[in-house]
């Protein structure tokens, strides 16, 4: 205990700017007991120790899945809520059409009334963090104070947590300020508000990662994509791939994909057998901020140092990676259990569940056995195609940027941006089936620029404006594609084979990025032929492959008059460039 209090006072002595803020959070939620966070092995495992205790988290089979957790979350707060996210900005139009927006004086006057004495009776957890290699001069810090001992587990996995990112603090003088409680669960009092003018974020009433976990969507994206662009560089939803060919070159793709769209999946790719010599390494699965580099190239970070993945689907086959590394000191929320303590997923091939995601005997009258947002949380260090490069201050060039949605049609397998401008419409232009990562429906095909519509922290007119100017910042600048795993053909069945097999699709970019591969130009940019493509091994219908190559040109028509529709919401601040390029594609569209 004196050890402890020790710790916790020198901790405290680091960062007088941390200090006072958490001194002034304690007089307003009044917690029974503060507690900072070294971050140490033995701190998390006595917390977990407590948490089994108290029964918030259950043990699992030990011999099956040694050092593994379950979380049961409240069946109310299963996911991202957008509806009641804010963008906290001084004038509205900057938060923009894609947020909603609270005046910020008005929302810390709301917050403060949720937050007046919520941790009465808890303890209060300060959680210092770092985003990013703790060496990295791209890394950013921040501080979650929270009531939520979930939550500190949780971000010792996926953040570099404790006392080296204190230590950070203090010699920087600056960091993020989180403040997050449970509250009551109530999803009539929850509300996730950021204020990136005061690098600031407050979260109250959930404990769902993306709500919650705050180093993730709302410090490395919201806040992070805001400071971006005051200073010169993106905070992008993308996942990080380095991919090593048979020749042992390896180069880096950072690839943006709404949520829960398989970015884990192709992050951590398993080549087919009849690609002999590639090799997969993850650098990053969720999340990548990108600057400039001294040789006029773009290079990537991942801020994170775990994963929070979805779990239903993960299997040998989809994803044999997260599969095995699943199997060991993770931390498990809302899946099924069966007979014998395994967690359980839909998708998991192996056994039979008996106890539902919400602890009751599993009937299938009452929908899947896990929840389909269910997910993982593991150490990214247990990812067998874990890049060393993840921990490289200074980040990996990266040569082509991906945007791809979940459309079962008009989107082709994929298609080339004419060059970075035309890249800036293609990405804004992403559009995409709604997933279980979000509260509300499933399957509605909306806009997701840059697969960033719940994650850019202000108004899309000056990110696509900033998308734009960093172009001229970059002499190399990556090439730009966009990719559709998902088309449907008219039975409803998915036309491409996905998941190892996009390696293809990936071999064709590289070669375009190294000038080596062919293509067609069409309207919409270029698209390879069947034969551009390796297709050893593969088995597709030709005329398939043909269908997912080709566009129809109708329903493009329709597709850029759409866009165009989209873009007037964002009225002046949208970049005359991007509507000069619809006109272009337009155009030819018509020639
Ligand atoms: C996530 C998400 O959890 O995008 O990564 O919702
Ligand atoms: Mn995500």
């Amino acid at each position: 205990m004196a050890t402890a209090q020790q710790s916790l006072a020198s901790l405290a002595d680091l960062s007088r700017g941390v200090a006072e803020w958490v001194q002034s959070v304690k007089q307003l939620t009044q917690p029974d007991h503060v507690h900072w966070c070294a971050g140490t092995d033995a701190e998390i495992e006595q917390l977990k120790q407590q948490m089994v205790a108290r029964g918030e988290l259950l043990t699992l089979n030990e011999d099956v899945f040694p050092g593994c957790l379950l979380a049961r979350s409240d069946p109310s707060d299963v996911a991202r809520v957008e509806h009641l996210t804010f963008v906290c900005t001084a004038k509205p139009e900057d938060a923009g059409p894609n947020n909603h927006w609270m005046d910020p004086s008005e929302a810390h006057r709301r917050m403060r009334n949720l937050f007046r004495g919520c941790m009465k009776g808890r303890t209060l957890y300060v959680v210092p963090y770092c985003m990013g290699p703790i060496d990295s001069p791209y890394s950013r810090c921040g501080v979650e104070i929270t009531d939520s001992p979930y939550v500190v587990v949780n971000m010792a996995l996926m953040t570099r947590m404790g006392r080296p990112a204190l230590e950070r603090i203090a010699r920087e003088g600056t960091f993020v300020k989180g403040l997050h409680s449970t509250g009551e669960l109530d999803p009539e009092r929850r509300f996730i508000m950021h204020f990136p003018e005061e690098l600031a974020i407050e979260s109250y009433g959930s404990g769902y990662g993306g709500n919650a976990l705050l180093g993730k969507k709302c410090h490395a994206l919201r806040i992070a994509s805001w400071q971006a662009r005051s200073e010169g560089w993106l905070a992008e939803h993308m996942l990080i791939v380095g991919i090593q060919n048979p020749q042992g070159e390896t180069h880096y793709i950072a690839a943006a994909f709404p949520s829960a769209c398989g970015k884990t999946n192709l992050a951590m790719l398993i080549p087919p057998d009849s690609m002999p010599g590639w090799k997969i390494f993850t650098v990053g699965d969720d999340i990548a901020w990108l600057h400039p580099g001294p040789d006029g190239r773009l290079y990537a970070i991942n801020p994170e140092a775990g994963y929070f993945g979805v779990v239903p689907g993960t299997n040998e086959s989809t994803n044999r990676n997260a599969y095995h590394m699943i199997r060991r000191d993770t931390l498990f929320t809302n899946v099924a259990l069966t007979a014998d303590r395994q967690p359980w997923w839909e998708g998991r091939v192996n056994g039979e569940p008996t106890i539902d995601w919400q602890g009751r005997p599993f009937d299938p009258k009452n929908g899947p056995a896990a929840h389909p947002n269910s997910r993982f949380t593991v150490a990214a260090k247990l990812n067998p195609s874990y890049s060393p490069a993840a921990e490289d201050p200074r980040g990996v060039p990266i040569s082509a940027i991906v945007f791809g949605g979940r459309r079962r049609e008009v989107a082709p397998l994929v298609y080339e941006a004419r060059d970075w401008a035309h890249g800036v419409v293609v990405g804004a232009s992403v559009a995409s089936e709604t997933t279980a990562a979000a509260t509300g429906q499933v399957g509605i095909v909306r806009r997701d620029p840059m697969a960033m519509k719940p994650f850019a922290g202000y108004n899309f007119g000056d990110y696509w404006r900033h998308w734009l100017s960093m172009g001229s910042r970059l002499s190399k600048p990556p090439r730009v594609f966009h990719v559709n795993w998902f088309r449907r053909d008219a039975d409803g069945k998915f036309m491409w084979p996905g998941f190892g097999d996009n390696l293809r699709v990936l071999e064709w970019m590289l070669k375009r990025a190294a000038g080596n591969a062919d293509a067609t130009d069409s309207a919409i940019g270029a698209l390879p032929r069947p034969e551009d493509l390796n297709l050893k091994g593969l088995d597709i219908a030709p005329q398939t492959l043909q269908d997912l190559l080709t566009i129809d040109r109708t329903a493009w028509t329709q597709e850029v008059a759409d866009m165009r529709e989209y873009l007037n919401e964002f009225g002046a601040r949208v970049p005359p460039e991007m509507r000069a390029e619809l006109d272009r594609i337009d155009k030819r569209l018509k020639a």
